[in-house]
């Protein structure tokens, strides 16, 4: 389907149906790429991260115009009394900022309901989109994904959104641990260091494709429109 993905032409088994197919876009909340957000209030420029946004918006519009396929979206963020949030999680990022669950200028950070907790507005979950709200770092752990792409039959997940080297290659590992063919965007992702995205990018591609393949938005942009219609 991905003839020139790296390091094979993804999926590694083909053909693939596209009712098989999900878009998972990770997180791309306030909190994550806008100023006043958590990751801004760390002092870190958002460019990378705002960079994501057109291709992502470019892939999400393809997908949408695709009947069979599903589109997820995840939000990292905890109850409002923060009975999900550990106390080390919440101490380690007071280190950097004013703390996860702690006021800032979008609201408590990555609290559910809070402003910077939003999915942007460029990226907004369409009607029938699935929303996964989510207290950690993958998009299994704590919510009914696995759930969900089992009742729908989704065996293949294509990855974009934020951040690279946390949330998104968490939610890769714990794919592919459940048998998964995963496939990472490189223009749909980014990281609060570059070379921890590109790093990512080299461990998923190791070892034959160790975490599954990468490629670009345009590479899967032109396999798109060569897909097979509706079979099982
Ligand atoms: C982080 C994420 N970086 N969505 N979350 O804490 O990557």
């Amino acid at each position: 389907m991905v003839p020139d993905a790296r390091p094979y032409a993804w999926p590694c088994i083909a053909p693939v149906a596209p009712q098989r197919l999900a878009l998972m876009i990770i997180d791309m909340q306030r909190d994550f790429c806008s100023p006043g957000g958590y990751i801004d209030s760390q002092g870190v420029d958002l460019s990378a991260a705002r960079a994501t946004i057109e291709p992502i918006q470019r892939v999400l519009a393809a997908f949408r115009a695709l009947p069979d396929a599903l589109v997820i979206h995840t939000r990292e963020g905890h109850r409002p009394e923060l009975a999900d949030l550990p106390a080390n999680k919440q101490w380690r990022s007071e280190q950097v900022c004013p703390g996860i669950g702690n006021a800032g200028p979008l609201g408590r950070i990555l609290v559910r309901g809070e402003p910077g907790w939003e999915i942007i507005p460029e990226l907004a979950p369409a009607p029938g989109e699935i929303i996964i709200d989510k207290p950690g770092k993958g998009a299994f752990y704590a919510t009914d994904l696995d759930h969900i792409l089992r009742l729908r039959g989704v065996t293949h997940l294509i990855v974009a959104g934020l951040t690279t080297d946390v949330c998104v290659h968490t939610t890769i590992r714990d794919a592919n641990d459940r048998g998964l063919e995963t496939l990472i965007l490189r223009d749909c992702t980014a990281a609060t260091e570059t070379r921890h995205r590109d790093a990512i990018f080299t461990m998923t591609e190791m070892q034959g494709g160790l975490f599954g393949a990468t490629a670009t938005s345009d590479q899967l942009l032109s396999a798109l429109a060569n897909l097979p219609a509706h079979q099982e």
